[in-house]
């Protein structure tokens, strides 16, 4: 583990995030088949139907393509959010496209949905599940997280829907949880679809595109913008109780910039894009804390955003997340994070 950490220090370092990233990544893939015999820290969590093995998992856009699961699975994810996948693969934006405010402890991203595509990622779940003779039976639980192919015009509602619809339909397969994405800032016009007339009939569509596919029901979540102003976030609520939505997401990446640390230069230079990490953690709790008071016990709530230390968990939890999820606080500090929240919440 500790020449494993120099390694993850050094590519943190390095100028270039996004490369930082492959290489830390590349590096816990490598590690992968010791990793993933390590015992799962902390205490099982049970929601939505499923035994999560505890209560932190990685947030999407860690593992967009499915590549490193049970890798990840080893370094004390409970579970693990691969995507956003969309419906075509598609490059993303050009780069440089992510960019490390380390005085902030914060990220900004506009990566702008990077990935394989369903029908890829859809193969790839195929030959894990075919390596491990079509069971999964101790890895972490799967979310699967589907977003819009950037092409796709948001405005139209039917081509929006039969987007998100191939993925769902390619992927619910594979899915412990489907996560609907309709707040990443980085896909023009995605946002928009958080609207209740136009989120209602794509979740909807999701739902019933999952069924036809699957024997179970798998669980539905969306995932939402901290940026919807409150009583957006209670209409969303709302609306996932009329349908029987299984969980919210809360939240993305933020629009804003205030309260930064870094330097106006340094914020300039990062340019737009969805700020992660510290800075984002009293929205998202907030967030957390206004879905908890309008949604039913049984609806299923994920608390994400800046959540960094044992602390930070405990904070989420209390406020009513059932499980929690990280990403930015993993860049940070390193291959322990999982495991140190884990073990550090306790027994719930
Ligand atoms: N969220 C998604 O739903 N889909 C994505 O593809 C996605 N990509 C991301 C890429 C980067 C580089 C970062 C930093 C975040 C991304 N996110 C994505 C948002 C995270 O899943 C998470 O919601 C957000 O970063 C807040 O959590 P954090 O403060 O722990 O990072």
């Amino acid at each position: 583990m500790k020449a494993y950490r120099t390694l993850f220090d050094k590519v943190l370092t390095r100028t270039d995030p996004e490369r930082a990233h492959q290489q830390a990544f590349a590096a816990i893939r490598a590690a992968g088949p010791a990793l993933a015999k390590a015992r799962t820290p902390g205490s099982p969590v049970h929601a939505m139907g499923l035994t999560f093995p505890n209560v932190i998992g990685l947030a999407a856009g860690f593992d967009k393509n499915a590549v490193g699961i049970d890798a990840l699975g080893g370094l004390g994810f409970g579970h693990v959010e691969i995507g956003t996948v969309t419906g075509e693969g598609q490059p993303g934006n050009p780069a440089p496209r992510l960019f490390r405010l380390p005085a902030d402890r914060a990220v900004i991203n506009r990566m702008g949905f990077n990935n394989d595509g369903a029908e890829a990622v859809a193969a790839r779940l195929a030959s894990r599940l075919e390596r491990r003779g079509g069971a999964v039976p101790d890895g972490p639980v799967l979310g699967i997280n589907i977003g819009k192919t950037k092409v796709v015009p948001e405005d139209d509602q039917a081509a929006v829907e039969a987007d998100y619809a191939k993925s769902a339909r390619l992927l619910a397969p594979y899915a412990d949880y489907l996560v609907v994405n309709v707040s990443s800032p980085n896909t023009p016009g995605l946002r928009t679809l958080q609207s209740v007339e136009k989120l209602q009939p794509l979740l909807e569509h999701v739902r019933s595109i999952a069924d036809q596919v699957t024997k179970h029901r798998v669980p539905l979540l969306v995932k939402i913008a901290p940026d919807l102003a409150d009583s957006d976030v209670v209409e969303v609520a709302d609306l996932a109780m009329a349908i029987g939505l299984d969980g919210i997401i809360a939240t993305n990446t933020t629009i804003g910039r205030e309260g930064l640390a870094s330097s106006p230069k340094e914020i300039t230079a990062a340019g737009a894009g969805g700020l992660s990490g510290a800075p984002l953690k009293t929205r998202a709790l907030d967030v957390l804390r206004l879905l908890r008071s309008r949604v039913s016990p049984e609806t299923t709530l994920v608390g994400v955003g800046g959540i960094s230390t044992v602390e930070d968990a405990r904070e989420r939890l209390a406020a009513g997340a059932d499980l929690l999820q990280g990403y930015t606080g993993f860049i940070y500090e390193g291959p322990l994070y999982a495991r140190r929240i884990a073990s550090g919440v306790g027994a719930r």
